[in-house]
């Protein structure tokens, strides 16, 4: 069901300091920036991977509101990382096939992700407190 790593989010109280940290420690780039208003998120990709499966990235994740996921996720824990993305194929019968094993989708329908993704969160309770994303990417990224 799995294709790849696509991102690992990291949450931060400031991408004006985080993306410079991060470029001069690795050497990455930005490649995408965009704010998701539902998600409550400005949001900066650094490309780490190019391969036959589709892209790895780090995501930079700043909260939009302090009510959001990642605004909640910093107030209560700290900066760090906040969840994982594992890229698929065909997102709707993954999700399909969490469902009929019982997991619990805090998506059960996907949403609007990354650069035109279509995107659904498992909740962490079932997945050894791992908050994990399922990543159908757009055609070219
Ligand atoms: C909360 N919890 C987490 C967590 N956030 N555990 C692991 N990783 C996280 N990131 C845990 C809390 O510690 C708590 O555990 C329980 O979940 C409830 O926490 P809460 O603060 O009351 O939060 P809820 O219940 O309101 O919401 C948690 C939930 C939410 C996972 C449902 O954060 C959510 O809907 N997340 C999915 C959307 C999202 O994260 N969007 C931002 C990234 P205890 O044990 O204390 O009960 S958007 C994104 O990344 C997009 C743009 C993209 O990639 O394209």
């Amino acid at each position: 069901m799995l294709t790849r790593i696509d991102h690992v989010g990291i949450a931060v109280a400031s991408l004006a300091e985080a993306i410079p940290r991060y470029e001069e420690a690795f050497g990455l780039k930005v490649v995408h920036q965009e704010d998701n208003d539902r998600q409550g998120v400005r949001e900066a990709m650094l490309l780490v991977h190019s391969g036959e499966a589709g892209n790895s990235y780090v995501q930079l994740l700043e909260p939009l509101r302090e009510d959001s996921p990642v605004g909640k996720f910093l107030a209560k824990r700290g900066p760090g990382i906040h969840h994982i993305a594992y890229g698929v194929a065909d997102i709707d019968s993954a999700l399909a096939a969490l469902t009929t094993t019982g997991f619990d989708l805090v998506n059960s329908t996907p949403v609007h992700g990354t650069a035109g993704s279509r995107i659904a969160f498992v909740h962490p309770k079932g997945l050894g407190g791992v908050l994990t994303e399922l990543v159908e990417a757009a055609e070219g990224h």
